[in-house]
Parts: structure tokens; C-alpha cells; sequence
């Protein structure tokens, strides 16, 4: 039976980790949700073309390109899908979007705020002719932390007092594990900090609805040189402690307070070398009538205290985010079978075609990934000059 949707054609900068996240999420969701539009993968993008090639064939993308400009006067592609280091995003955003085509690009937006500023003006103008764009901060749509946030939004936490936010991973723990273009500050623009400190960040934001007003931080490199040769695209690994070795350019770990603009005070961390936590995304929050914990290693859970029930019955209650009632889930499984980290791509990928479909713009906006990287260069001036940075 033919579909009779109008095809939204996707063309893919990049294919290593991210790229295959995106790929799944273009196949999955037109099949799980009851898509406006029919996303077709049109073109993957890649300077080596053997490796794109072999992308291509395993998620099905109808071609294969090897210079992102030729996606941008395409008629079949609709949208460019930025799955690139940072330092292309801004090159590539903009120009796709001058070209009049929608833009979903990979966090953090960009590796400087002048960039981001950039990109975000680009967006601006180009919603103004109906050319859509987001930034890939995938964790707000894991259905426990969209839940989250419309636990905070209705008030059953009250006025929030503290936002303790943690990104603890550990594959650079091993001082022999090797270089890779997360560990050049010229490609990825900041290492923990901007990789997985920004998530934290935009996740505080989100679920709070509040901004971060001034920061205080410090950053650390533990180790200063990596063996050179690894396989760029992995995270980790481990390479012999003979092998030649190259600069590590890039922080290992971050850690900053903040102050909200609503009152809270926040405390974050992000780091590559927590020994045995391995994709650990935490938040918790405390308001006057209670209080939530999330942590991404258990991502179908939601814990909640309610301060206002009876104190001889209170206590934090782990609160399955699996009913059909929850943000997303209702596409999915029944209750108890859970989600996974590719479907927060996949939730992206429903929002953003949705928004394309209906002419709006969606969220998280360029505007939203630049609040986002104002926050990263404040942590950053803070732990080189010591002193509190206001935004
Ligand atoms: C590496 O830290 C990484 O792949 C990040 O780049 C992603 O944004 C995060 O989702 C998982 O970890």
C-alpha cells in the first residue's frame, strides 16, 4: 500500500557514533509514530567514502555523498542533519540554512559563542521563510526527565532551592586509552565541559524552566598526553604505553556552581574519569514540597518525594516511567518493558518532522544551544581567571 505522506528528505553529515543514532532514529520513528511527513534517507555524507558506503548499506541511505555542499542543492533533501565535530557545525548550519533547507545539528552547538551566535541569527532569519532548526540535546526527551519536567511546571515541587547536576562517565580513566578528535580543543572546542557538561546544562534549564544567572568552576586535565593512532570515532579503549603520544588540548573534568535566575543554587560536575560510571547523567532537584532524582544508567526510573504526604509514610518512591500516560511511551511498549538511549533520538526525530510539518519552531532551538554555550565559556573564563562569571 503506497503512503500518500509527503516525503521529508534527510541528508546526514557524519556517520560514526552519532550518525548511526541518527540513522535508527530516521528508520524508527515513522514506525512507531504517526508521522506528518515520511522521512527518506536521501544522502549520508562523509569524506571517506568507503566508510559512508558501508553506513549507507547497513541503515539504508539511498546514496552517498562525500562533500556536504553537494546536499544543499539538492531538491530531495529537505533537511541536513549536522552528526559532525564541532568545529564544522556552524560552517555547515549556516550554509544549510541559507540554502533554505531545516537543520538538526548535534550538541553542543558550536565550539565558541560567537559561533553559536552565528548559527543561532541564521536560525532566526530562516524561521522567518519557514526553515525549521534544532539542536540534538536527546536526554530531554528520554520520557522520565520530559516527565520531570512537568512535575516541576505544575508545581508539585514548589519553589526550587537546589539543582545538583552530575555527567560522570569513565573511558579516559586509563591513561593509555588514546587520542581521539574528543581530546583536540581545535575539532571538539572542550572536553568533558562542552561534551557532557553541556547536557547537564541544558537538562537543569529544561526541567527547571529556570536559567543559570552566574557560574564559579574549575576544569582539569589529569592527563596531559594520550598514544596517538586510536580509532577516532570510539570512546576509549587502550593502546600501548610505548606507542608514540600526543597533546591532550581539552579538559578531563569540570565542576562549577551556579545561581539561577529564579533563586536556586546549583552544583554541577562533568567528568571522563569516574571510575565505573559509564554514562551516569544526574540530576536532582529539591523544592519546598519535594523533590526528584534521575540518573541515566537507570533511565526508566523517576524518583520522587512528596513532602507534603504523611512523614510516617514519605519517602523517595521509584516511579516507573513506563505508562502509556508518560511523555512518548504510549508509541512504545506496556508498562515495565522500558526504553533504551537510542530513543531519545528517535523522540527527537518525531518532534522535529512534527514541528516541520505543522511550521513550528521546535525546541530545543539554536537560541536554547546558544544559552547553553554562554554557560560553557562562563564555566571556562571562571576556572582560568578564579573569579564568578555572570551571564
Ligand atoms: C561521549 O561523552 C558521548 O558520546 C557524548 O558525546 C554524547 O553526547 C553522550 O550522549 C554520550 O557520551
Amino acid at each position: 500500500m503506497s503512503d500518500t505522506r509527503p516525503d521529508l528528505g534527510i541528508g546526514m553529515v557524519g556517520y560514526a557514533f552519532m550518525g548511526a543514532a541518527h540513522s535508527q532514529a530516521w528508520r524508527t520513528a515513522p514506525a512507531f509514530f504517526d508521522l506528518p511527513l515520511l522521512p527518506r534517507l536521501r544522502a549520508v555524507c562523509g569524506r571517506n567514502e568507503d566508510a559512508a558506503g558501508e553506513v549507507a548499506r547497513r541503515f539504508g541511505w539511498e546514496s552517498v555523498e562525500t562533500d556536504w555542499h553537494a546536499l544543499l542543492t539538492r531538491d530531495d533533501v529537505d533537511v541536513i542533519d549536522i552528526c559532525t565535530p564541532g568545529n564544522t557545525h556552524a560552517e555547515i548550519a549556516i550554509a544549510a540554512l541559507e540554502a533554505g533547507k531545516h537543520v538538526i545539528c548535534e550538541k553542543p552547538l558550536a565550539n565558541t559563542v560567537a559561533e553559536a551566535e552565528a548559527m543561532a541569527a541564521a536560525a532566526a532569519t530562516a524561521a522567518q521563510q519557514g526553515v525549521r532548526s534544532m539542536v540534538g540535546f536527546t536526554y530531554r526527551r528520554t520520557p522520565a526527565v520530559a516527565f520531570a519536567r512537568q512535575l516541576v511546571a505544575s508545581g508539585r515541587l514548589g519553589t526550587i532551592r537546589h539543582v545538583r547536576g552530575q555527567y560522570l562517565q569513565d573511558w579516559l580513566a586509563d591513561e593509555n586509552a588514546p587520542l581521539s578528535w574528543r581530546l583536540d580543543k581545535s575539532l571538539a572546542g572542550s572536553g568533558a565541559l562542552g561534551d557532557i557538561g553541556a547536557h547537564i546544562i541544558d537538562m537543569a534549564q529544561f526541567v527547571t524552566g529556570d536559567s543559570i544567572a552566574s557560574v564559579n568552576g574549575l576544569m582539569e586535565t589529569f592527563v596531559q598526553t594520550r598514544p596517538i593512532g586510536g580509532d577516532h570515532t570510539t570512546l576509549g579503549g587502550h593502546a600501548s604505553q610505548d606507542a608514540e603520544r600526543g597533546p591532550v588540548t581539552v579538559d578531563d573534568a569540570a565542576a562549577f556552581t551556579a545561581r539561577f535566575v529564579g533563586g536556586a543554587i546549583g552544583v554541577f560536575e562533568a567528568t571522563r574519569f569516574a571510575t565505573g560510571r559509564k554514562n551516569a547523567l544526574r540530576l536532582e532537584i529539591n523544592g519546598t514540597l519535594g523533590s526528584l532524582a534521575f540518573d541515566f544508567e537507570d533511565m526508566n526510573v523517576l524518583e520522587f518525594f512528596d513532602a507534603t504526604e504523611d512523614p510516617s509514610v514519605a519517602g523517595f518512591r521509584r516511579i516507573l516511567v513506563t505508562e502509556a500516560s508518560h511523555p512518548y511511551v504510549a508509541a512504545w511498549w506496556p508498562p515495565g518493558h522500558g526504553l533504551g538511549y537510542e530513543h531519545g533520538f528517535t523522540h527527537q526525530v518525531v518532534d522535529l518532522v512534527t514541528d516541520i510539518a505543522k511550521g513550528a519552531d521546535p525546541a530545543p532551538s539554536f537560541a536554547d544551544g546558544l544559552a547553553v554555550q554562554r554557560v560553557l565559556a562562563a564555566v571556562e573564563a571562571s576556572a582560568a581567571s578564579g573569579t564568578t562569571q555572570t551571564l
